[in-house]
């Protein structure tokens, strides 16, 4: 088949390993303040896997789910592993979700715990108060296994691992559940794919409720026993200054980051410049993924670093599906072909054929190990996302000279905004309870920095609000990157035949309009 990739299969049962991997005292974390090796993370994973089973008095947690709320770095490894460790399910839970968003994820994977740190403590108290579910200090959980005598359970690979939550067409965040097989298989074939050594170093940056962050970069580097530098988030500076020091290796980012950095770049004086610009240069590799790469962003960074970025295209459901190659020519504005072990293929939206011709555009429908097989406790919505047992990903692209160029999404109410996937309907359904707000349409808006913008058209009861008491009304309701950042007061919103309101013509309003940037 002309789009197959090859199939190397990495995922043997024989082949499997844990996830939790040790590399002896080679270093996996690093920073300023602290040095943490592989053997003290496993012996804290330990411990934390003994002290999770002591809170139940079990031998196993039989794919409890684990509610964890914590920034990258050593506790949420060793939190992450100890959940593995004990059979636990984790459920890593988002440093940007307000309350509400929370309490709607601890109770939709019917979470049994949820651990925290002192910092975190107080964004989840309330919610697990409210629940019912005990909150776990990740402190004390380090501690209290030592003193217990147990055995781990026998954690096989096709045991549930983690549940991600993704926004999708649905005015909720639907479960992504992945087995120990399939991460397993996903971290394989990055490895294999960008050839991830030992001696790598790599900043993370990016959050960890995503795949990007967990398993392209925190996940590929604890299995090639690789160091990380962990940051609570995105510090442009911090990071800048260190990739001046020749800190890293190997970088991974969404385009907005490779946006903010060139405009900080070009803002330098020029000895600093020069460092940064060096310090990119000498790295091994640079990917960018989980949003479109504009081909102006791709041909900027090489003009200013030399670097050639690696773009690739990958989904919570199926892992990293698509890649430009390590060696071989790296084309702007496309994603490559599909990686090792994954089969992808196209599927004509008008007459439901398989594409085998180039410049023909198809829905993506992936296939393979690392693929999921459920959403959690939603059997039809499973069912309905799955082609003959290939995955529908709702994207649409087509083959030009043998690369995939992604062209577009198949649902208007999916946004993409700095790599996160946002849900017009869940914002919608949020916007509607406000007291002024008659009916409204939420759309992503074509955005040079966050690729989309949220965008919304009201129509007011009465008077209307601005952009930034909207924006104030929400901080408590939707997680920042949620909030709208643009608003357009209109008298009806457009309609079909129908009576349905009509996406495309919501969008065209934005493309004319001057409207109000929020940040
Ligand atoms: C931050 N803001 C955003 C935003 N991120 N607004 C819209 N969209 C976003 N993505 C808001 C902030 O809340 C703030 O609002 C203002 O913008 C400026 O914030 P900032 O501090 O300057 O932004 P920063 O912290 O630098 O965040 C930018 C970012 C972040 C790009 C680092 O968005 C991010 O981490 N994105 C990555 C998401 C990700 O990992 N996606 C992968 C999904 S997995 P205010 O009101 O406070 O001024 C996937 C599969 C795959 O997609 O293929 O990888
Ligand atoms: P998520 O559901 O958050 O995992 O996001 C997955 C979606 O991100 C995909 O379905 C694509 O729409 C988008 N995506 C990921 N990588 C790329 C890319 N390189 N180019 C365009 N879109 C991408």
């Amino acid at each position: 088949m002309l789009f197959k990739s090859a199939t190397s299969n990495n995922l043997k049962p024989s082949n499997h390993r844990p996830l939790w991997r040790g590399h002896d005292d080679a270093i996996a974390l690093q920073n300023d303040d602290s040095t943490v090796t592989y053997n003290e993370l496993l012996k804290r994973s330990q411990t934390i896997a003994l002290s999770l089973l002591a809170e139940l008095n079990t031998e196993d947690l039989a794919e409890r789910r684990v509610g964890f709320l914590l920034p990258a770095g050593a506790d949420y490894i060793a939190v992450q592993w100890g959940i593995w460790k004990s059979g636990g399910i984790a459920l890593p839970l988002s440093l940007s979700a307000t309350a509400a968003e929370l309490e709607y994820l601890i109770s939709d994977a019917g979470a049994t715990f949820v651990v925290v740190d002192q910092q975190t403590a107080g964004n989840a108290a309330e919610v697990c108060r409210s629940l019912g579910i005990p909150m776990l200090q990740v402190a004390s959980l380090n501690k209290n296994g030592q003193s217990v005598p147990s055995n781990l359970p026998d954690v096989g690979a096709d045991r549930n691992a983690m549940i991600l939550y993704t926004s999708g067409t649905t005015s909720r965040p639907k479960g992504v559940v992945s087995t120990h097989a399939m991460i397993e298989s996903q971290i394989n074939t990055l490895i294999e794919a960008w050839h991830w050594q030992s001696d790598d170093r790599i900043p993370l940056f990016l959050p960890l409720h995503h795949i990007h962050g967990i398993i392209n970069v925190m996940s590929c580097a604890l299995r090639a026993g690789a160091t990380i530098d962990p940051f609570p988030r995105f510090d442009m500076d911090t990071v800048l200054a260190r990739v001046a020091d020749h800190a890293y290796t190997v970088f991974m980012a969404v385009p907005t980051i490779y946006f903010k950095i060139i405009q900080a770049i070009e803002a330098m004086p020029e000895t600093q410049r020069q460092k940064t610009v060096a310090g990119f240069a000498a790295m091994r590799l640079m990917v960018s993924g989980s949003a479109a790469l504009p081909e102006t962003v791709h041909r900027k960074w090489t003009e200013l670093t030399g670097q050639i970025l690696l773009e690739r295209y990958g989904m919570t459901e199926i892992g990293m599906g698509l890649s430009n190659p390590y060696h071989g020519q790296r084309r702007a504005g496309m994603v490559g072909q599909p990686l090792s072990g994954v089969e992808v293929r196209l599927k004509s939206e008008e007459d439901g054929a398989i594409i085998t011709k180039e410049h023909v555009p198809g829905e993506i429908q992936v296939r393979g190990p690392s693929v999921f097989q459920q959403y959690w406790n939603l059997p039809a919505a499973t069912a309905e996302s799955f082609d003959d047992g290939w995955f529908r990903t709702g994207d649409i692209a087509v083959v030009e000279d043998g690369y995939y160029r992604i062209l577009g999404r198949q649902s208007v109410d999916i946004i993409k905004s700095g790599g996160y996937k946002i849900s017009a309907l869940e914002i919608e359904a949020v916007l509607l309870d406000h007291p002024d707000i008659l009916e409204c349409a939420v759309v992503g808006a074509a955005d040079e920095l966050w690729g989309e913008a949220v965008a919304v058209a009201v129509v007011f009861k009465n008077a209307g609000i601005e952009l930034e008491s909207l924006r104030d009304w929400c901080r408590d309701r939707l997680s920042k990157y949620k909030i709208p950042q643009r608003l357009l007061a209109v008298s009806s919103l457009p309609r079909n035949a129908m009576g349905k309101v009509t996406k495309a013509e919501v969008q065209k309003l934005f493309e004319k309009s001057v409207e109000i940037h929020g940040s």
